[in-house]
């Protein structure tokens, strides 16, 4: 069984031994792939009367297949990485805590000795510290891939992460998705919730305007990690390893309080092709209901204790029956 930790709370030599992997897998060119995976799902994946726009819903994004996608994506890159160092895990980088902080700039996981810091905002936000440094010439990024140069520029496109009440909006939903499957800020569901996309628009319980939860991260952390080639910065894994945590935390959630509506996820059929439930990961070979137990694909998160006070808290006020509420960059919303 993989336990995949929490970022902050690796050992030195753990921190190493990832970086290292990443930084071999860049070099004999596997790493790029995992960008032009992220890309090349960005084909439309839309019903004969919807838009044919891939921001409309693609392979990936804005649509049911989002989580089940990015868990396979993860898994993939995870394999890649244990057959350099069978001990490495994907970290989750849990950024409800970081949003607590003073500085969440100044996060251990921006250390020197792990992913590196902000961008030079005069050398164009390049990053010019830790391992992916620009200068340092281990991390060349393709031109046409939004390269040379990973870039970041924290809290210029928006000025907050997203918090621990935010994300208890996310895990009191009930619904894993609902018609039209999209990512209009009024279609309903903990997906759609934790991609980001129900903004004050579409509930007025969100306490900030523009994008939430998953798109807020990217966008807070911007420059490499705002448009679809996001995955040129590792901290992108480490993201949505947490996205991953989150849905697994929510899933056993539903299956404490609400077993009998299993296996929380929709559509089952009938649906754009790729967010079905027997539908195919592309390009891969699982399909989404073989992703959706990770004590099966196993794996497991090591749960902090701020998280199980967290969840223990979401499941005492969760309700028990299904309801509902009324309610630019890729990840942009308003
Ligand atoms: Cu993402």
């Amino acid at each position: 069984m993989n336990i995949r930790k929490s970022a902050t709370l690796l050992s030195k030599e753990e921190k190493k031994a990832l970086v290292d992997a990443f930084l071999l897998l860049k070099k004999r060119g596997r790493y790029d792939e995992y960008v032009h995976w992220h890309h090349t799902v960005m084909t439309a994946s839309v019903l004969p009367w919807e838009p044919r726009d891939p921001n409309y819903r693609n392979g990936a994004h804005r649509g049911p297949s989002f989580l089940p996608w990015h868990r396979e994506f993860l898994m993939q890159v995870e394999a890649d990485l244990q057959k350099i160092d069978k001990s490495i895990t994907i970290p989750f980088w849990d950024w409800t805590a970081d949003a607590a902080l003073a500085d969440p700039t100044k996060s251990p996981i921006w250390k020197d000795d792990f992913l590196g810091g902000n961008g030079v905002k005069t050398d164009d936000w390049r990053v010019a510290t830790g391992p992916f440094a620009y200068k340092n010439g281990n991390w060349p990024i393709p031109v046409d891939q939004d390269g040379p140069a990973l870039r970041r520029q924290f809290t210029e496109i928006l000025p907050t992460l997203p918090t621990a009440d935010d994300l208890k909006l996310a895990m009191a939903e009930v619904l894993y998705d609902t018609p039209n499957y999209n990512s209009s800020p009024f279609t309903l569901g903990f997906r759609n919730r934790l991609e980001g996309w129900i903004t004050q628009r579409g509930d007025a319980r969100v306490k900030l305007p523009g994008s939430q939860l998953h798109n807020r991260v990217h966008l807070w952390v911007g420059g490499s990690m705002a448009p679809m080639t996001s995955p040129n910065d590792p901290v992108f894994f480490l993201h949505h390893c947490f996205i991953d945590k989150v849905w697994a935390d929510w899933q056993a959630l539903q299956m404490e309080n609400n077993p009998d509506t299993a296996p929380h996820y929709a559509p089952i059929q009938g649906w754009a092709e790729g967010h079905n439930i027997a539908d195919k990961l592309k390009p891969w070979k699982r399909t989404i209901r073989e992703v959706l137990d990770i004590a099966k694909l196993g794996y497991s998160y090591e749960q902090t204790k701020v998280q199980a006070r967290m969840l223990k808290k979401v499941a005492e006020t969760t309700p028990k029956s299904p309801f509902m509420h009324g309610g630019g960059s890729p990840f942009w919303a308003d």
